[in-house]
């Protein structure tokens, strides 16, 4: 992909959603600071980790996971610091500039592609945790979440949507795109493949791969820690999680919470039988250069 360098202001004049070398953008909060030299030129710290999701696969639920292992299980830092500054989202301005003045964990959050990476991460070796989901979970969890934000395009319905994610018109673009991507480095030693699935099957035991791969070691009681705090009632009350401090405005979080019901296979709620039929074919024509065991729902 042949990058264009922009300059900061040039940034800034994008509308509310731009498609950005074939991927689609959200622009006001979003402004694509990884089209700049500044971007260009950041350099990953040997100890960062970072976070990769297509969105609605379970990022805040791993910031969580992540924070809470960096304290072994000690809420204090979860309870008192924005999810958004323990685990910034190197796409956003503002958590851009937060990362290069104020970094306060090793760990750095994004949604995107990983053609859109800074040049420095192909030569580093930051442990990379990539987290993928149920793609038909995360067509109904992206309707029902973009609907309630105001700088997102608004499905008119469910239908509109899942055509928006048949065609990759979403944000992050095509989540095939986005998975065959990040999948290239599955055979790196700095890459750890998870998924919502495991996560919700055997959370122990996916807690104890994450401080295995981070290199922290945790006692029992720190592992009953992290569960405790990590789970889906605690976080949905948890002020510094839960985007309570978000303005309406922004992100309207009663018809939108980003906590919204935490379960696998909600699609089958939602769905038609066609559209799950129609889904599957595309899945198979997309995914068949990948094996199938890296996919916990298949
Ligand atoms: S975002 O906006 O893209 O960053 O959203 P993301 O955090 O990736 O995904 C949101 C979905 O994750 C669910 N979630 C959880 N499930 C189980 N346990 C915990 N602790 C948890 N935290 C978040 C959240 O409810 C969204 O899924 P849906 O299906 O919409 O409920």
């Amino acid at each position: 992909m042949e990058r264009k360098i922009l300059r900061r202001d040039e940034v800034r004049k994008f509308d509310k959603n731009v498609k950005i070398h074939d991927v689609l953008f959200m622009g006001v909060t979003l402004t694509p600071v990884f089209l700049t030299e500044e971007w260009h030129n950041f350099e990953f710290a040997e100890e960062d980790v970072l976070l990769v999701t297509y969105p609605k696969s379970g990022t805040h639920w791993m910031m969580e996971i992540l924070s809470l292992i960096h304290c072994r299980g000690d809420p204090k830092w979860v309870q008192s610091e924005f999810i958004w500054n323990r685990a910034p989202w190197i796409e956003v301005d503002e958590c851009f500039n937060h990362l290069k003045k104020n970094k306060c964990s090793p760990f750095i959050s994004s949604h995107l592609p990983i053609q859109f990476m800074p040049e420095s991460f192909f030569k580093s070796k930051v442990k990379v945790i990539y987290v993928i989901r149920n793609p038909k979970d995360i067509i109904v969890s992206g309707y029902l979440f973009w609907k309630g934000v105001s700088y997102a395009q608004k499905a008119e319905s469910l239908d509109q949507f899942y055509d928006w994610f048949m065609e990759g018109s979403v944000p992050y673009g095509s989540w095939f795109d986005h998975v065959h991507g990040w999948l290239s480095m599955r055979e790196h030693d700095n890459f750890l493949l998870l998924s919502y699935e495991e996560l919700k099957r055997d959370l122990r035991n996916t807690v104890k791969k994450i401080s295995q791969f981070l290199g922290v070691e945790l006692g029992l009681e720190a592992i009953d820690l992290v569960l405790n705090n990590c789970s889906f009632q605690v976080m949905k009350n948890n002020n510094m999680s839960n985007y309570s401090s978000i303005d309406e405005s922004i992100v309207n979080k009663k018809e939108s919470p980003i906590f919204r019901k935490g379960v696998t296979g909600d699609w089958k709620n939602h769905l038609t039988v066609a559209q799950a039929e129609t889904f599957d074919k595309l899945y198979r024509e997309k995914m068949k250069d990948l094996p199938s065991e890296l996919f916990p729902w298949d």
